[in-house]
């Protein structure tokens, strides 16, 4: 019997509400497929910061560090600074553990209506780079408070950083169609953004059968609404990474769809999965959450973790759901998180 250690944060708001339908259906397919997971819930989250004023212990990461894998719902909450949860309880996560990855897939499921008739066949892989960019610690705010108060925010661009995401999206254009746009704005930013595209286009030269076509990110998110069948693997530093697979997801159909796979490629630290969305404030308590991000997510850390039989047969489950017409009321439906989790456990069995 194969077995995984996975470190479960729920976190906040429907974070805690998505994660049980995707434990419950991991858990249905272990014994079937040989192997067995060993969940280590953590309690790590907002309500803890309102009481300790801390979202995790201090040794948090170190706790973090012997497990096969990481599974989190979501963060942040009303009362709290948005940038205080990230930073506080997801930042520090893809920082410490290496996860330079963020892998969000997106493509039209069964019995999702597309937006529009362009989305129909839209397949798409967004490779952010996840570790440096735009969300960076680097500046600071002068003069709180007085009228020539000013704020500094530097973006950080390495080119390790840049050639070890290229490298990764050109390895999967190679498995894929071969062809990579690249989102950019070397028209306005006029250090860093060039810098991308140089080592973007000098990094994907040395893999035959991939091109790179850099595509301003103003466009490329008209071309992600108006021809998003055109996309294949996009490429993308952090900020617009996060910005354009929101709205890929959006284009195929909800936001709740959406996974993410914060991969440390290296595997010297774990990985970390969890749904695109945050934690929908507007939704909390009422049975409304869509748990397929978070299923999604959890195939992909099943696939993650080598159990790939399990991870197709997660995947065929919620599509299989969704294509009976089952789905939560941000795809049209009325089925609650609960009647959607229970709907995947009945195809699972
Ligand atoms: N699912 C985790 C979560 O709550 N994400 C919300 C969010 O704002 N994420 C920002 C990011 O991925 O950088």
């Amino acid at each position: 019997m194969r077995k995984y250690t996975v470190d479960v944060i729920a976190g906040d708001g429907i974070g805690v509400e998505v994660m049980p339908p995707a434990l419950r259906a991991i858990d249905a397919l272990a014994g079937r497929h040989g192997f067995e997971v060993a969940w280590r819930e953590r309690d790590w989250s907002s309500e803890r910061y309102r009481k300790d004023g801390a979202f995790m212990p201090e040794d948090g990461i170190e706790q973090l560090a012997d497990g096969d894998a990481v599974f989190l719902g979501a963060v942040g909450d009303v009362d709290i600074p948005d940038h205080v949860t990230l930073w506080g309880l997801l930042i520090p996560f893809r920082r410490e553990f290496r996860q330079y990855v963020n892998l969000r897939p997106m493509r039209m499921l069964p019995g999702i209506a597309p937006t529009s008739s362009r989305a129909e066949g839209l397949d798409v892989v967004i490779v952010r780079e996840n570790t440096e960019g735009e969300y960076s610690e680097v500046g600071g705010r002068v003069h709180r408070g007085e009228p020539d108060e000013f704020a500094v925010q530097e973006a950080v661009f390495t080119r390790k950083g840049i050639s070890r995401v290229a490298r990764f999206a050109a390895q999967l254009a190679q498995q894929r169609s071969g062809r990579i746009v690249s989102a950019t704005k070397s028209n306005g930013i006029i250090h860093s953004m060039p810098f991308w595209d140089e080592v973007v286009a000098e990094t994907v030269a040395e893999y035959e059968g991939v091109e790179v076509e850099p595509v301003l990110i103003d466009a490329l998110a008209a071309r992600t609404v108006l021809k998003p069948t055109s996309l294949d693997v996009v490429v993308a530093s952090n900020l617009f990474g996060d910005i354009l697979s929101d709205l890929a997801a959006a284009v195929a159909g909800s936001i709740g769809i959406a996974p993410s796979a914060n991969l440390n490629p290296e595997r010297e630290f774990p990985s970390m999965f969890e749904p695109v969305h945050g934690t929908a404030p507007d939704i909390v308590g009422q049975g409304k959450a869509n748990p397929v991000g978070t299923l999604w997510a959890g195939a992909m850390m099943l696939e993650h973790l080598g159990e790939r039989e399990a991870a197709a047969e997660l995947t065929a489950a919620f599509e299989g759901v969704l294509g009976d017409g089952v789905s939560t009321p941000d795809l049209g439906g009325s089925a609650s998180t609960e009647d959607f989790g229970a709907a995947v456990l009945d195809k699972l069995r």
